[in-house]
């Protein structure tokens, strides 16, 4: 009797535990990705595996990086934490040595603890191991690169062996390198020669590389329009066309192996495409990012765009309610941690009346020398900018440096030519403490309405939309550049700033 009551209680829990279970999910993320996809409507490059994948997927129009920066974006998605939060102030890698904080948990460790197996593929680029660790890891830490991060035939071998190597519910996360830039390299600007098939740059089996000439290419109205710019674009194209291809193979992966349809799919990317204006900037060029949720047992709103704002702090919570996980009880600095982000899974059933009308982000570092802390909230009419250190230069990222774009501005900037850009290099670098932009009849954000007497009202309900948010997530930088931050409240400084 005894025996029959415990392979009784075995089964119960076995099936509750089934049933928790929804089944498995595929986080893909673009390194440098922005809106050359003809899924956000761009009808110059060729992106069919993104079409494909958007047709049985919510395409989201508004979906912002949490920091339009690689390392602190990345710990971001991973824990749902803004990086002023968890700690990823600036990049992982060489002398920049920026991680999270030990306490914080991640979403492998989150899963890992609910019997969900983990893996990632490509790149990581965050730390320590301890707070980032998957059960199985193919990454920059051990391997080249260019053969996990843009090689898409070892990729999907990768995703195959994988998936395969075990039954039961995995989160496997894909972090292409492409279509990141590839400064130094002698694949191109953009690596987009590495594995071309000719004899100098190698073979990747599956790849069919598409090429765009200068006149084919779009340029975004906040880029210069210069023949720079456009080979620049071009070879990003090129990039894309791997990229595309690559979700491709990993869409047939899960079809092959059984998963298609029990599978959530998500993609979008860290940060902005690193040209001026956009990477390691949070105007809309860089903080933008595209979002595609593919859920197949929610097919009713397949191929529908969607108008909520999100932001990629919503990918933990997402992903945490699709495993009928809870978001665990910790404390960091003896504050317990609550998600600022929540699921987007009920968008994939209706477009909600209400509560997805904003977003935040925050940016403090890139590479160690690059301090320019900014905190900004985006709503569906206005975004404000609060450059806490305003004084100072804005920092330029080195692979936007020797970018071939920014080098053509520098030269012609320095020898009285015009740029066509839109902005000059000096107002580029010199940003006011608050930037306020109706961003609805001010796309590309010139006109600063901060001191604007009419827009007063507005500007304090953000500010102090802009201040909750901080208080919330705990952000040391809530007194800067005003006040010294001392047990909870601001000492002030009376230096006449906010
Ligand atoms: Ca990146």
């Amino acid at each position: 009797m005894f025996e029959l009551k415990t392979i009784l209680l075995i089964a119960v829990v076995y099936l509750l535990r089934c049933e928790a279970k929804s089944g498995n999910v595929l986080l893909i993320i673009g390194d440098d990705d922005g809106f050359a996809s003809q899924v956000y409507n761009n009808t110059a490059i060729k992106t069919p595996h993104f079409n494909k994948l958007s047709e049985r997927s919510l395409t989201i129009k508004h979906a912002y990086t949490s920091v339009s920066s690689c390392s602190p974006s990345r710990s971001a998605i991973l824990t749902g934490l803004p990086q002023h939060q968890n700690g990823q102030y600036g990049l992982h890698h060489s002398f920049h040595h920026f991680q999270s904080f030990d306490k914080v948990q991640s979403l492998p460790l989150m899963l890992k603890s609910s019997g969900i197996r983990t893996g990632i593929i490509g790149k990581k680029h965050i730390g320590p191991d301890t707070v980032y660790k998957f059960d199985h890891e193919w990454t920059e830490e051990e391997y080249s690169l260019l053969q996990v991060g843009r090689n898409i035939t070892n990729m999907k071998n990768l995703v195959h062996k994988f998936i395969t190597m075990d039954s039961g519910p995995f989160f496997l996360y894909v972090a292409f390198n492409d279509p990141h830039r590839c400064t130094g390299s002698k694949y191109g600007e953009f690596c987009e020669k590495f594995g071309n098939g000719s004899p100098e740059f190698g073979v990747i089996e599956d790849w069919k590389p598409t090429y765009y000439s200068l006149d084919d290419v779009y340029v975004p109205p906040y880029l210069p329009d210069t023949p720079a710019t456009r080979a620049d674009i071009s070879a990003q194209y090129t990039t894309l066309s791997r990229l595309d291809q690559g979700i491709g193979l990993l869409l047939k992966e899960l079809e092959l192996t059984g998963h298609l349809n029990d599978t959530l799919v998500i993609y979008s990317a860290d940060n902005g495409i690193p040209f001026p204006n956009a990477k390691t900037n949070l105007y809309e060029p860089g903080m933008g990012e595209p979002m595609l949720i593919s859920s197949p047992y929610h097919t009713s709103r397949w191929g529908e765009v969607s108008d909520s704002f999100t932001s990629t702090t919503d990918i933990v919570p997402t992903i945490l309610n699709w495993f009928g996980v809870d978001f665990p009880k910790y404390k960091i600095f003896s504050r317990n941690v609550q998600l600022s982000g929540k699921s987007m899974l009920p968008l994939l059933n209706a477009e909600p009346k209400s509560g997805w009308n904003s977003v935040y982000s925050s940016h403090d570092l890139h590479e160690v020398t690059m301090y320019y802390p900014m905190r900004v909230i985006r709503n569906q009419q206005y975004r404000l900018i609060h450059n806490l250190n305003n004084g100072a230069p804005y920092p330029i990222a080195l692979d936007i440096m020797v970018s071939p774009t920014f080098n053509d501005t520098l030269h012609r900037t320095s020898e009285n030519k015009t740029t066509n850009w839109f902005k000059t290099l000096h107002q580029y670098y010199y940003r006011d403490e608050w930037e306020l932009f109706d961003v609805s009849k001010d796309p590309l954000e010139v006109k600063n309405l901060a001191k604007d007497v009419n827009y007063q009202n507005i500007l304090n309900e953000m500010k102090k939309d802009l201040a909750k948010w901080q208080e919330a997530t705990d952000d040391p930088w809530r007194c800067v550049p005003g006040g010294v931050l001392y047990q909870g409240t601001c000492l002030p400084l009376y230096n006449n700033r906010d």
